[in-house]
């Protein structure tokens, strides 16, 4: 099938060339720190999003840490210990670990079309899917024998200090034993068999597959076991999730839910939005994301919404935490046209129609209907 795919009319600007790796393609969302995602068709290219495509989501600006850099752990039932990563890799079994990774403010600018938020305006690329590559936290935790009990925390320390409303503090999350005792949450030196990019992460970072991005703490610094949640800004007064009736001026941190599990999602991500394209044949791909529930069916529209067809999945379900490229051959006449995506889970769930049905003012877990208008000439 010929995949047309006509001028880019929409504001896709490739010429950021700040980021480390040179090779990048990326939009630019924030320049200082720098924040971007890859232009969307770039995106669901390859199966595992190579680093140089891979979105960056940065509080503060990289920190360069020095060769022999090690990670103190300590806490309750800890002796204090360092590690350095050769120490880990010689210390654990090394594993790999397929997984998406998502921002929580990922498709923010669906959620602007409702109304005003506060968070950069990230479109559908503040996602990834790579091979991570490290050792288990769990692992770590047995080894300096943390105890296992579901009432404590695990935090999570970054090199860089970040400013959250006014506040700098160092990057700070955490996440539940029970969690970090699970299986798949690694502590990861490599990306796709390569070693991680100074912005995602270099020489250690968290990856906790199925939980928003900020749980995956980047140039670790300090693991604590703990029995409270980390009260660093970013777990305390960031990324928590809202009812519709509460604004930025009203927020109470402490009632918010913390975004942890992240929820079905698809989007479109060729054609891009406001395109122009030749009539006749053309492919209609993008991704979709369930997680644990995982994807079973994709419907895509050409008609706004009024009809529906199954969409062809370019992946298998095997990577429990990866996602799901899709793609639907079609037709579209000329004039105007609007795509739609939406999936659905293994329970049969799909997702919202609406934005204004899950507002929240942080513009947080977009996860309506994916619209897509183009031209078709
Ligand atoms: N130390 C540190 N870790 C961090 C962040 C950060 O700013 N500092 N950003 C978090 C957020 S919000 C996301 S979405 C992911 C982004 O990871 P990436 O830049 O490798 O895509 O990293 C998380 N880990
Ligand atoms: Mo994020």
């Amino acid at each position: 099938m010929i995949r047309q795919i006509g001028n880019r009319k929409a504001g896709t600007n490739r010429a950021s060339m700040r980021s480390l790796i040179m090779s990048k393609q990326m939009i630019e969302r924030n320049p200082d720190p720098y924040n971007a995602e890859p232009e969307p068709s770039a995106l669901i290219e390859r199966f595992l999003t190579p680093q140089s495509l891979f979105y960056v989501r940065s509080h503060g600006a990289v920190p360069d840490l020095p060769a022999g850099h090690r990670i103190e752990v300590s806490g309750i039932g800890v002796k204090g210990r360092s590690f350095s990563v050769e120490e880990l890799r010689a210390a654990f079994k090394t594993r790999s670990v397929t997984a998406v990774l998502q921002c929580a403010g990922n498709r923010r600018t669906d959620m602007q079309q409702v109304g005003k938020t506060s968070g950069d305006p990230w479109d559908v690329g503040a996602i990834g899917n790579a091979e991570w590559t490290g050792v288990r936290l769990a692992d770590l935790l047995d080894a300096v024998g943390a105890p296992d009990a579901d009432d404590l925390f695990v935090a999570f320390t970054g090199a860089d200090e970040v400013d959250v409303e006014g506040e700098e503090a160092p990057f700070g999350i955490s996440i539940a034993m029970a969690k970090a005792r699970a299986p798949d949450v690694l502590l990861a030196w490599a990306m796709n068999d390569e070693p991680l990019a100074p912005e995602h992460g270099a020489p250690l970072r968290m990856v906790v597959p199925g939980y928003a991005g900020v749980r995956s703490a980047k140039w670790l610094t300090r693991i604590e076991v703990r029995d409270t949640p980390s009260e660093a800004p970013i777990q305390a007064h960031d990324y928590k999730l809202f009812p519709a009736d509460v604004t930025a001026e009203t927020a109470d941190w402490s009632q918010g839910l913390t975004i942890n599990a992240m929820p079905l999602n698809a989007a479109i991500c060729s054609p891009g939005s406001g395109e122009s394209l030749s009539a006749g044949e053309m492919r209609i791909e993008g991704y979709a994301i369930a997680y644990d529930r995982r994807v079973s069916r994709v419907e895509v529209s050409t008609t706004g919404g009024r009809d529906w067809c199954q969409a062809t999945f370019a992946d298998d379900p095997e990577a429990h935490w990866g996602w799901r490229r899709w793609s639907l051959d079609t037709t579209l006449a000329k004039g105007r046209q609007h795509l739609v995506v939406r999936a659905f889970d293994e329970a049969g769930q799909g997702q919202p129609e609406r934005p204004d049905t899950m507002w929240n003012f942080a513009g947080y877990l977009c996860t309506a209907w994916h619209h897509v208008h183009v031209l078709v000439e």
